[in-house]
């Protein structure tokens, strides 16, 4: 990762230095000049949105980073983070002047009665294939561990689906930075993506959520054009 060329060196500090990254600030989010509107929570994957926009999923396992990435992006808290692993129970959507961003329940939460994993399933699984207007997955997944099954089964699902999907490794602050891109090569080979489709963030220093935000402005704009 290059330095910004808007960012100064701070002082005592050559250019060689390897790069730091900074806490994010409100400055550096994607979002944080643009109107954003929680517009609600709802338990039906067709709900209809109006008016109609074009719509970017997040999708990650529980206790993944989903809601923090949103807010990361956003600039501000609006989405909720929680202490307890699986409480997104419904699919979150939130309004941007372009797009919506939707937030879903996390999967693989074991301590989920049956029932309720079963109805989580059905709405991810449901926004996946059936949202017309859907134009991005923006799939989250830990930087410190290995797909699990339930990652696996999505990676089909998605590949099924004919979605653009962009992977996010979450919380790239918790592995030494010299280990993070071997990580992101591994992540991608196992889940056989191209290693430009998955991209390094962490929503506590900043790590990659410009790109991030560029990425899914770019993903938007391109269907659009089609
Ligand atoms: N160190 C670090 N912790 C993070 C990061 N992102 C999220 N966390 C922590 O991980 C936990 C879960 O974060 P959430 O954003 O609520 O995760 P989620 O995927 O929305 O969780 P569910 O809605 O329960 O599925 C919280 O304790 C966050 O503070 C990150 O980039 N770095
Ligand atoms: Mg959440």
């Amino acid at each position: 990762m290059t330095r910004r060329p808007d960012r100064p060196v701070p002082e005592g500090r050559s250019e060689s230095a390897p790069p730091l990254f900074p806490p994010a600030k409100e400055s550096d989010a994607p979002f944080a000049a643009a109107p954003v509107e929680f517009i609600g929570s709802f338990p039906n994957a067709t709900v209809r949105l109006d008016p109609t926009r074009p719509e970017v999923v997040v999708l990650g396992r529980s206790n993944v980073g989903k809601s923090s990435l949103l807010n990361a992006l956003f600039g501000r808290r609006l989405a909720r983070v929680s202490t307890t692993p699986g409480r997104t129970g419904h699919l979150n959507v939130y309004r941007l002047p372009t797009l919506y961003l939707l937030d879903l329940p996390g999967y693989g939460f074991a301590r989920l009665s049956h029932g309720e994993r079963t109805r989580h399933a059905a709405l991810v699984e449901g926004v996946i294939t059936r949202r017309r207007s859907l134009r991005g997955v923006l799939w989250l997944l830990d930087i410190r561990h290995p797909p699990s099954d339930e990652d696996r089964r999505y990676a089909e699902l998605l590949g099924a689906s004919g979605v653009p999907v962009l992977a996010a490794l979450t919380k790239s602050d918790k592995l030494p930075f010299g280990q993070r891109a071997a990580r992101q090569h591994a992540i991608a080979a196992e889940l056989a993506l191209p290693a430009e489709q998955v991209q390094l963030t962490s929503s506590r220093s900043g790590e990659g959520i410009a790109d991030l935000g560029a990425s899914i402005l770019a993903a938007v704009a391109a269907t659009e054009e089609s």
